[in-house]
């Protein structure tokens, strides 16, 4: 009963969230174009007077055959520019008097249009990012190729044009810069990506230009969430957490992994979350100690434990959350014996968080707190060495934000803004203890927690929060069901189905 009316004045709070969340935007630009502008303006600062920067748009990928995956843009791009459309190119010149945001789109195509949908024309385009000059894709190469020549663009010859002055000065004493988001280098016999095949034409024709690599100068800003970020994060995290509390109603003996993953899955849609931040993991039984576990497939028997990672893409923001309960309802003692292992080594996470601190101290304060429970059962006979990494295997903080696993440079310190995420695992797999060198300390290991890996077999244990620094200290931006009572509390409630 109680339960009936805790959901009716739940559903009353959606709607009314929903309501204050429709109102529309004013046409002449709020807080989303706001906030581009001053991404770019910030970027802007940074390149310099005699730079040219551009960022152009995700290619399609291939599915299969004639079929595409669904479209999804570089993350760069998206930042800086808020349009998820392809074939589009942004242009920075930060010397410029005017014109110093240029947007290039792809034509109306009404063939196309018929087969694809709307393309954004000049005016919806201008009034979706905030940026007053757009031009057509096909303009883009004439564009270039004026500036390589010294030549202001889109200017009648008799008017006298000042705006591109400074770059086209710096073009003639052959300081102008060209700056790029190249990313990652590939190895030296692997194909070039299609940004080094851009910058090596620029290199060959551009006489005198320098290119030069944006990527540390965009992903540093992205480290950093702006408030606006902020707010659409915690809303992300919000439907991502719903999402979970209906996978938990959906997980009951005898149902499929599949069934808990539709239900998440059918929240983000109800909420407006037009895709998963990345793929579901839903991984019951064994399954559970299977990292990136993706079939889904697998009929859920009582006394198992379930592994739910998986987060909602909202307006480009993603958090990341993992819950692992039983889907019979209650831990068993064994389960519980590794779940507090692992609810405490992400408090101790948690308590090592600090502005002015590193990722790095998240790492290992939650390594410590690993090693000292996995001693206390017998999982591991040494807590001083390298053991404990038969049973956790991957690092425990990233950041989170328009990519589930952010852009950011990880030797900068914390400061206020920044979000991330602490998800400490431990999986026991008996096949690990066969991976280990066969050495006599080895052996003497294996030989002494042979019994107790038995008790523990096939349980695979991760809790993963979303955090946000703030200057008034960390706050948890996820919120489902955490510690071994609350669990057995929301599980014990009948099921919506
Ligand atoms: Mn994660």
């Amino acid at each position: 009963m109680r339960h009936r009316g805790f959901q009716s004045v739940g559903t009353l709070l959606t709607l009314l969230v929903s309501v204050l969340l429709v109102t529309p935007i004013p046409a002449t630009g709020g807080d989303v174009q706001d906030d581009l502008k001053a991404r770019r303006a910030r970027l802007m600062e940074r390149l310099g007077g005699d730079t040219l920067f551009v960022a152009f748009s995700a290619p399609l990928q291939v599915y299969s055959r004639d079929v595409e995956y669904e479209y999804r843009q570089d993350s760069n791009l998206w930042y800086l520019a808020g349009t998820d459309q392809e074939e589009t190119i942004l242009v920075l010149m930060p010397g410029n008097s005017a014109r110093r945001e240029i947007l290039f789109i792809s034509e109306p195509n009404p063939r196309r249009e018929h087969w694809n949908g709307h393309l954004l024309t000049k005016s919806e385009a201008r009034a979706l990012t905030g940026i007053d000059t757009v031009y057509y894709t096909t303009e883009f190469e004439p564009f270039v190729t004026a500036l390589m020549n010294g030549q202001p663009f889109d200017t009648p010859r008799q008017a006298v044009a000042t705006d591109f002055d400074a770059y086209l000065a710096a073009v003639g004493r052959g300081q102008a810069r060209v700056s790029l988001l190249f990313g990652r280098r590939p190895a030296p016999s692997a194909e070039l990506p299609a940004i080094y095949e851009f910058a090596r034409r620029m290199r060959d024709r551009f006489v005198g230009a320098t290119m030069v690599d944006a990527t540390p100068l965009v992903e540093g800003l992205r480290q950093v969430k702006t408030p606006y970020e902020q707010q659409v994060l915690r809303r992300s995290l919000e439907i991502s957490s719903d999402a979970h509390r209906a996978g938990m109603q959906a997980a009951v003996p005898g149902a499929y992994e599949y069934e808990v993953e539709a239900a998440i899955e059918r929240a983000y849609l109800a909420n407006g979350a037009m895709s998963p931040g990345y793929p579901s993991i839903v991984g019951s039984g064994p399954n559970a100690t299977v990292l990136h576990y993706n079939k889904s497939s697998r009929q859920m028997q009582a006394g198992d434990l379930l592994l739910v990672d998986a987060a909602a893409n909202y307006k480009g923001l993603t958090g990341d959350i993992t819950r692992t309960y039983p889907v019979s309802g209650r831990f068993t003692d064994a389960q519980k014996d590794i779940y507090r292992v692992v609810l405490d080594a992400q408090a101790a996470g948690m308590r090592a968080v600090r502005a002015g601190g590193y990722p790095a101290d998240v790492e290992q304060a939650v390594a410590s707190a690993v090693r000292d429970g996995l001693l206390r059962l017998g999982l591991i006979t040494d807590a001083s060495g390298d053991q404990f990494r038969t049973w956790y295997t991957h690092g425990v903080c990233h950041f989170i934000g328009m990519d589930v696993h952010d852009a950011g440079d990880y030797k900068r310190p914390f400061e206020p803004g920044v979000a991330f995420v602490i998800e400490p695992g431990v999986y026991i797999r008996e096949a690990a203890l066969e991976m280990l060198p066969d050495t006599p300390e080895n052996r003497a290991f294996i030989a002494a927690v042979r019994p107790t890996v038995q008790r523990y077999r096939d349980i695979g244990i991760r809790v993963e929060d979303s955090f946000l620094l703030t200057a008034q200290g960390l706050v948890t931006l996820s919120d489902v069901p955490r510690t071994i009572e609350d669990i057995e509390r929301f599980m014990a409630r009948p099921a919506a189905r």
